[in-house]
């Protein structure tokens, strides 16, 4: 039996989709963040060291790693979710899983912490500082954050789906990162129509839905 470690508000929401969209049976061991610091309990540290979700077990096999958790659950339960290899629609599909935790994360990560800093309590000499550090961080990463959501743009402009005119799981190992830019990095409809029509396609999928109402929380959708 598979099991998901869960992190409430998380990468493993896309764990839950795609086990959904298989159509195994599974099940969900909950975690939740701690609300001020954000960060995962420790124990999930039992289950593999670095304590970071999302993780799972199936049988004796542990697998961490949201893109190796995908590929491992797509290769043996599910190929129908990867072309064929050797097709221009694999290439694009390998492009995308890793794209989406080497390229698209980082810098939503870091403008996230930025974001943090500039809302942040602090004695009021401090203020400058803290001002002139986020204004160069912003300088590097909006600039970055634009390069790469418009290159998504104009993909989604050519077919329906990331690795082609089929749904595929390159779609839901990117849909984190796209969830989270339209919530929170001005990734907006107006600017994105292609993006949005994407989110709006994923959103409006069954497996979807029901991996939603399972996993609880998941604040970046729709905010
Ligand atoms: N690249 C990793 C990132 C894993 C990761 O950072 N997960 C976050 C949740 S989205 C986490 O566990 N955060 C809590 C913490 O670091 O304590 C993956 O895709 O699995």
């Amino acid at each position: 039996m598979i099991t998901v470690h869960h992190l409430n508000n998380s990468r493993s929401q896309r764990v839950l989709w795609l086990l959904e969209e298989i159509g195994t049976d599974y099940t969900i061991e909950k975690y939740m963040r701690d609300a001020q610091t954000m960060r995962a309990p420790a124990s999930l540290k039992a289950v593999h060291p670095l304590g970071k979700s999302p993780v799972i077990t199936d049988g004796d096999i542990t697998v961490a790693e949201s893109g190796a958790i995908v590929e491992y659950l797509v290769d043996t339960y599910a190929t129908q979710l990867k072309p064929d290899a050797g097709t221009p629609a694999h290439r694009a599909y390998v492009y995308w899983m890793h794209f989406s935790e080497g390229s698209a994360m980082p810098p939503m990560l870091i403008r996230l912490l930025v974001d943090q800093i500039g809302k942040a309590k602090m004695p009021f000499f401090a203020k400058p500082i803290a001002k002139s550090i986020v204004a160069r961080l912003r300088a590097f990463v909006d600039p970055e954050i634009d390069n790469i959501f418009r290159y998504i743009e104009d993909v989604l402009g050519q077919s329906d789906w990331l690795a082609g005119d089929s749904f595929t799981a390159a779609d839901i190992q990117m849909s984190f990162p796209l969830e989270a830019a339209s919530a929170r990095a001005g990734i907006d409809k107006t600017t994105y129509p292609n993006i949005h029509a994407w989110l709006d396609r994923i959103h409006s999928r069954p497996a979807y839905a029901r991996a939603l109402e399972k996993g609880g929380e998941y604040g970046i959708v729709g905010s």
